[in-house]
């Protein structure tokens, strides 16, 4: 199915600012789905709030779209209903590391398979641009107007010491690079995080003096680097995208749990 038909149109047009990247991600991501041949009630979409979160407005699978923070809650409760699922979780970095950060870190835990999409625009945008666990050391926001004095986590690195299988970076400027990732994700059966690096021209971008989303994205170009290359060797703060980790031989959440209830129905211990 070509991947327009997996959007719902009756809502367009979309909420996104110009130059927003989330709307890059949402093609991204239906590119990756229409790849994998997948049909529309065999994804279930689920979100919670944020500029990010309205992506699952926007497409036509079975969508839920929840509180701020829980997504992954209501995702993994979805997920064990009925493990064919595909589960997809589109996050903002507000959204999956501030409120939700303990829901993040025990679905990585849990190896439960589900991709989540991490959109890191390092703001709130949808509440005006406040900073985030993400916004880095020294970055203006609507509440750090003297500079943000907290570190950001790295999200590669908090997904893989919490046991997520599948950990991957991208931004919106290698867009092919992120579909292909987020393919990827979708077909590995664990916990996948994918970070995409996301635009926020209204709010990141303004008051950290970054220019226009043309600008923005020129800075993902310039500032990233193959995960690997010799160019990280010679300048470490270049930030490295590709995959971190694949690993398809720890269990996986469900089938443990299917395991589980078998054993009980059986009397075994
Ligand atoms: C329980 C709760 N707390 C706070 C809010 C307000 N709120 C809505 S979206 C949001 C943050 C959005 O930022 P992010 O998740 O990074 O997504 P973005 O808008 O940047 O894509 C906040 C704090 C809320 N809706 N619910
Ligand atoms: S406020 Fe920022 S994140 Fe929200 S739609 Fe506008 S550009 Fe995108």
């Amino acid at each position: 199915m070509p991947f327009k038909d997996y959007l719902r149109k009756r809502f367009f047009p979309h909420i996104w600012c110009p130059g927003c990247g989330h709307g890059i991600v949402l093609g991204c991501l239906l590119r990756a789905i229409e790849q994998l041949a997948i049909g529309k009630n065999d994804v279930v979409m689920v979100s919670g709030i944020g500029c990010s979160s309205r992506i699952c407005g926007y497409v036509d699978f079975h969508t839920l779209h929840t509180l701020h923070g829980r997504a992954l809650a209501f995702a993994t409760g979805v997920k064990m209903s009925v493990p064919r699922l595909n589960v997809i979780v589109p996050m903002g970095d507000g959204d999956a590391l501030a409120i939700g950060g303990n829901h993040f870190i025990h679905a990585a835990r849990r190896n439960i398979a589900m991709t989540a999409i991490v959109m890191n625009n390092r703001t709130y945008g949808m509440t005006g641009g406040q900073y985030s666990p993400l916004s880095c050391h020294g970055d203006f926001a609507t509440n750090a107007p003297y500079g943000n004095i907290d570190h950001d986590f790295d999200v590669v690195e908090l997904a893989r010491a919490a046991g997520a299988t599948f950990v991957a970076r991208s931004t919106t400027f290698h867009a092919r690079q992120t579909t292909e990732i987020i393919r990827k994700a979708i077909a590995h059966p664990g916990f996948a995080v994918v970070e995409v690096l996301s635009q926020c021209p209204t709010y990141y971008g303004r008051k950290n003096k970054q220019g226009g989303a043309a600008e923005m994205m020129e800075w993902y170009r310039d500032n990233t680097t193959p995960v690997g290359s010799k160019a990280k060797q010679q300048n470490p703060t270049l930030i490295e995208r590709g995959i971190f980790v694949q690993d398809a031989g720890k269990p996986e959440y469900c089938c443990e749990y299917k395991k589980l209830v078998e054993r009980a129905r059986r009397g075994a211990s």
